[in-house]
């Protein structure tokens, strides 16, 4: 498939999508969109792949959803025409994903950081849901992902004023897992991904599918789903490969099955 608005790598077994639309500080238009899930469809088939990592360039992982493509919209169009089901695909995707952040991560660009599993950032990067600048508000889940990684008063002080914060402020308020130096920041998101990917494939999904449900369910709930999933991994040859190797002081050798 010839992508127009991203770059998708394979690195081991490490997916690698780069949003690639520099002269509209990757702005997120329908296209751009529409590539990240062909490239993420690819990656969640092929069995060889462990884990996904979303990224932009050093000035912008993305300025926010194209602003000019959806400028004269009118009401039933944007109703009807439902692109958020595209954007809603990439919250959904089973394999972890992390992003990796530099730069402006703003409005759906924040959004889009916030459907992956896990944020590092680069010590310049700067996040904020600006929408209300525009007349709008944030689209693509900003009011619910923001205020459950922040809280209510920072996601209200951000959506409200419209202003950014920086990549130390997003570290403090829980949006981000580290910072790192900017130069860095490639190689250690590689790091994180392909340590990922060298786990088993089935605990790392049920990981992710784990940790999610705890956004949508009681705490009763979600320890007895979580009791679930620990007990069917006694079904598999990586929790017998992965409990011999510990005590056998060796390295795994994981299967996926
Ligand atoms: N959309 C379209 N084009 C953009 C966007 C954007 N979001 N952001 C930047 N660009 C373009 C600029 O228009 C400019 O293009 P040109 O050179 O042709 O004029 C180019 O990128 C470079 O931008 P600037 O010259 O503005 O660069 P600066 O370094 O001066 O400023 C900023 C950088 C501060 C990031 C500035 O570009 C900015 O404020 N951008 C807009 C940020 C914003 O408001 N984002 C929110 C957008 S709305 C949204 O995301 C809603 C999500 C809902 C999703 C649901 C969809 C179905």
């Amino acid at each position: 498939m010839a992508y127009e608005t991203i770059l998708v790598e394979t690195k081991g077994k490490v997916g690698l999508v780069t949003l690639n639309r520099p002269q509209a500080l990757n702005a997120l238009n329908g296209q751009l969109i529409a590539e990240i899930n062909t490239a993420l469809d690819g990656f969640e088939r092929d069995p060889a792949i462990g884990c996904i990592v979303l990224t932009g360039s050093e000035k912008a992982f993305a300025a926010g959803a194209d602003i000019k493509e959806m400028q004269d919209r009118t009401y039933p169009e944007t109703y009807l025409d439902d692109k958020f089901a595209d954007w809603d695909r990439i919250g959904q995707r089973r394999k972890p994903i992390v992003a990796a952040v530099a730069g402006f991560a703003l409005g759906g660009g924040c959004e889009l950081a916030m459907m992956c599993d896990f944020i590092i950032a680069a010590d310049n990067a700067k996040f904020g849901q600006p929408e209300i600048n525009l007349g709008v508000i944030p689209g693509a889940g900003g009011t619910q992902r923001l205020t459950r990684a922040v809280g209510k008063s920072k996601a209200m002080d951000l959506c409200l004023t419209g202003r950014m914060m920086d990549a130390a402020e997003a570290e403090r308020a829980g949006l981000v897992a580290r910072i790192v130096p900017l130069a860095d920041l490639m190689t250690e998101v590689m790091k994180a991904a392909d340590a990922i990917a060298a786990k088993s494939l089935p605990s790392a999904l049920m990981v992710k599918e784990t940790v999610n449900r705890a956004f949508e369910v009681t705490l009763a709930e979600g320890v007895r789903f979580e009791r679930r999933l620990f007990s069917s991994l006694f079904a598999t040859h990586d929790q017998k490969e992965g409990m011999a190797a510990f005590a056998e002081k060796r390295k795994p050798a994981f299967k996926n099955s």
